[in-house]
């Protein structure tokens, strides 16, 4: 195993650990709310947006027990965004990490306030760090307002606004471009973006935002891939589903191999984006790697 991928596997383990010490928690008010939420985001996952968390941090030299939190809002906003996805409304999918979905086990109304939940949850683990971390508030703040961003209307809602308007519409590359930028990349550059605004260093927030924007494109030029070529029972979701839509993707547009050569060249501008010096970006590369080469 390379150091790279004994540091991934440790990361991985310790981001378990927080999540399952964090909502392992009685809620009297209203106990099935909690178990709706521990259920998906227990549901598995790859711990992709908290990995980056923390890799982004140990390229900045922060320590990886301080980015507890902002790890945890990550996945939390995330998952709240699979729940939510997955309803009726949206994309009405049975299938996710490999389980029923939510609101197939709770019924739609608690999927909603599941999702609704993780999201709230996400904001007040990351405002936590303003009461008593070694960031100061000002900092604090700066990413308590970037990942709003990120999540927001402008961001990953934006994106999903788009993309189920896309729906049975012909896209131009360009416009696919725009709603993953949005839909996938926003959470994803956010994830890279947090440690240095927690430093309020930001000429690496520049750096890790366009190496975020080509992260999340390559990764989500892959899933589009194994939309088409994957294995459902790998992947723990179901496959064919943007064709079934008609959806535009990568794939339809193009191809799949030139799909491949595509993600290929947004994980050249990644790494490019952070410039000649490398020494503390192996960890971050070998995440960008792993996202490009991965079956499910
Ligand atoms: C409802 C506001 C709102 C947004 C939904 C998450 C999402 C946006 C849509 C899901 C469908 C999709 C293809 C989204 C693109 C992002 C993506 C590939 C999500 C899956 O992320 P993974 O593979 O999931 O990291 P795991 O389960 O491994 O965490």
């Amino acid at each position: 195993m390379t150091p790279e991928a004994e540091w991934m596997a440790v990361a991985r383990i310790l981001v378990e650990k927080w999540i399952q010490a964090d909502l392992d928690r009685p809620n009297p008010m209203a106990e099935r709310i909690i178990e709706a939420m521990r259920y998906s985001v227990l549901a598995g996952g790859k711990r992709l947006r908290p990995l980056l968390v923390l890799a982004a941090g140990d390229y900045l030299r922060v320590p990886l027990e301080s980015l507890r939190l902002p790890a945890l809002a990550l996945e939390y906003i995330h998952t709240y965004s699979l729940i939510h996805d997955d309803l009726p409304a949206m994309d009405n999918d049975d299938l996710r990490r490999g389980k029923p979905t939510n609101h197939k086990v709770f019924g739609e109304a608690l999927a909603i306030l599941a999702g609704d939940g993780l999201l709230n949850e996400a904001f007040l683990k990351l405002s936590e760090l303003g009461v008593d971390s070694e960031f100061s508030s000002g900092n604090v703040l700066r990413a308590l307002r970037g990942l709003a961003r990120a999540s927001g209307a402008e961001g990953l809602i934006a994106g999903q606004t788009l993309d189920l308007a896309s729906e049975h519409q012909e896209l131009s590359l360009a416009g696919l471009q725009t709603v993953h930028g949005r839909k996938t990349g926003a959470l994803f550059q956010a994830a890279c973006q947090m440690p240095a605004w927690l430093t309020g260093n930001m000429d690496a927030a520049d750096r890790l935002h366009r190496f975020g924007w080509h992260f999340g494109l390559a990764f989500q030029i892959v899933d589009d891939i194994l939309n088409v070529v994957g294995d459902a029972a790998i992947m723990g979701k179901s496959t064919g589903t943007d064709s079934n839509l008609s959806k535009a993707t990568y794939p339809r547009l193009v191809g799949v191999e030139a799909s491949w050569m595509m993600a290929r060249g947004h994980v050249q501008s990644a790494e490019e984006a952070l410039g000649p010096d490398l020494d503390n970006a192996q960890r971050l590369l070998s995440l960008l790697r792993q996202a490009v080469n991965r079956v499910a």
